[in-house]
């Protein structure tokens, strides 16, 4: 395990973006491809890398981050392993919440402070890849590097989302502009023909940062800025020294509801970018849940969690979550169900035949497309959610449309019959 780095995950700001899935849990807990959560990714990195202390900073502490965190990363008697999550907290010296990246992480140095190490690894809790930090590491030690940035080349269509950087032959960083939003055609680097011909001529900061201890506890404790990409980053190229890391592999930001559904979705591909089906674990919590039952069902393209019972006639490139049920007569298409906490009782489920109350899952003869069903969801039989370009977006009691995709809120019911 390396003993130099200690790895601090920034788990989000209000989480305004993912709107409705962050109403009730910190971003951090959002559930993803079926049977994990947000931040198992970039915990899974750090594991896989030899990074085994870690905290999770989070502008608010929610039950089902803390639960998840406590039954999944529990290290044993013999290790200094660790994974802590540090929720923004009212303290003497400071009021309020944390004001935004940098000064999450001022914030919290004084817990980092007792521990043994030489780098503090920044990283985002919102982004889908996997990364082998040990290589960026030895990258920022053979350049002598007082920081590094992860940086990965873009076209000019994303430039306006990330911050963007000029890079000398010793891949020095000697500028960096945080999102610029025009004029930004000067900002070009050299790439290979191959990236040429995607056109992805700029170079990105992936938002993951290796800084020196002390260059660290010195440039947060004295300059009051709050934000790495706005300030802290641009600011340290005229006074120290910043390396980049070039970054080829995949990598995508899960932080709104667009590039959350896409990167669910595309984990159905034949052979998606984001492999689940690879010798470094995603880790998440072990769940001792049966093996899922399926029946008089079509699949296409399709990934399913464990837990569930599905007798619906066809689902298509879409991802189905731990515990879901689908009556019989129902058709899925491009969609991401997050499936459920728990199961109903058979006592329960009489109970709701009886009175026509939806039960907990998706009813008979439904059809679903482009929508995202957060856990818990009761939808009825005959319930259709055509998702697509056609709906604007919208903010409604039950769900909410964000570029035609439906998210149906946490514990929504559907009655039966429901049209969106
Ligand atoms: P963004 O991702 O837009 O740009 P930001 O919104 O600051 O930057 O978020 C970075 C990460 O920190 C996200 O995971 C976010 O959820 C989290 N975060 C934000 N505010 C927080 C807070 N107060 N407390 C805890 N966590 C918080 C950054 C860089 C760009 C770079 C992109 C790459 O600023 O230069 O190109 O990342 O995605
Ligand atoms: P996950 O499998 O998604 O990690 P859990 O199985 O831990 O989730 O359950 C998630 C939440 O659901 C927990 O807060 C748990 O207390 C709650 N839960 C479990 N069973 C029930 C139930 N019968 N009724 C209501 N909530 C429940």
């Amino acid at each position: 395990m390396n003993s130099k780095v200690i790895s601090v995950i920034l788990g989000g700001g209000q989480g305004s973006r993912l709107h409705p899935l962050t109403a009730t849990r910190s971003k951090p807990a959002v559930p993803i491809a079926g049977k994990y959560r947000l931040v198992d990714i970039p915990i899974s990195n750090c594991l896989n890398s030899g990074i085994d202390r870690i905290f999770v900073l989070t502008q608010f502490n929610s039950a089902s981050l803390n639960k998840h965190i406590k039954n999944t990363y529990h290290f044993n008697v013999f290790s200094a392993a660790f994974v802590d999550i540090l929720a923004a907290e009212q303290t003497p010296g400071n009021a309020g919440w944390f004001q935004g990246t940098a000064d999450a992480v001022r914030q919290s140095l004084h817990h980092l402070a007792p521990f043994e190490f030489e780098y503090v690894l920044i990283l985002s809790g919102d982004q889908l890849y996997q990364m082998d930090f040990d290589d960026m590491i030895k990258n920022h030690e053979a350049a002598g590097a007082d920081i590094s940035v992860a940086t990965i080349p873009v076209t000019a269509k994303e430039v306006p989302g990330f911050g963007i950087m000029k890079i000398d032959e010793a891949q020095n960083i000697t500028a960096f502009v945080e999102k610029p939003k025009k004029d930004f055609e000067s900002w070009t680097s050299d790439v290979s023909d191959y990236l040429k011909a995607q056109g992805r001529i700029y170079q990105a900061s992936m938002g993951i940062y290796i800084f020196n201890r002390k260059v660290l506890y010195d440039m947060l404790n004295n300059d009051p800025h709050t934000d790495f990409g706005k300030e802290i980053i641009p600011g340290a190229i005229n006074t120290h020294k910043v390396v980049s890391y070039l970054y080829d592999g995949y990598w995508t930001d899960i932080g709104t509801i667009p590039s959350f559904f896409e990167a669910n979705i595309g984990l159905t591909d034949d052979i998606p970018q984001f492999n689940l089906f690879d010798k470094r674990s995603i880790f998440t919590r072990a769940r001792m849940l049966p093996p899922s039952k399926i029946s008089g069902t079509t699949l296409e393209k399709t990934i399913i969690a464990d837990g569930c019972i599905i007798n619906a006639s066809r689902v298509e490139r879409s991802v189905i979550g731990v515990r879901t049920r689908i009556g019989k007569g129902t058709t899925i298409v491009c969609s991401y169900i997050m499936g459920s906490d728990y199961y109903e009782t058979l006592d329960q489920l009489k109970e709701a035949g009886e009175s026509g109350k939806p039960i907990m899952g998706i009813g008979e003869r439904c059809y679903i497309k482009n929508a995202i069903l957060d856990k818990n969801c009761h939808i009825g039989s005959d319930v259709r959610i055509n998702g697509g370009e056609h709906l604007a977006d919208g903010d409604f009691e039950k769900y909410v449309v964000r570029d035609g995709i439906v998210v149906i809120k946490k514990e929504a019911v559907l009655e039966n019959g429901m049209v969106i």
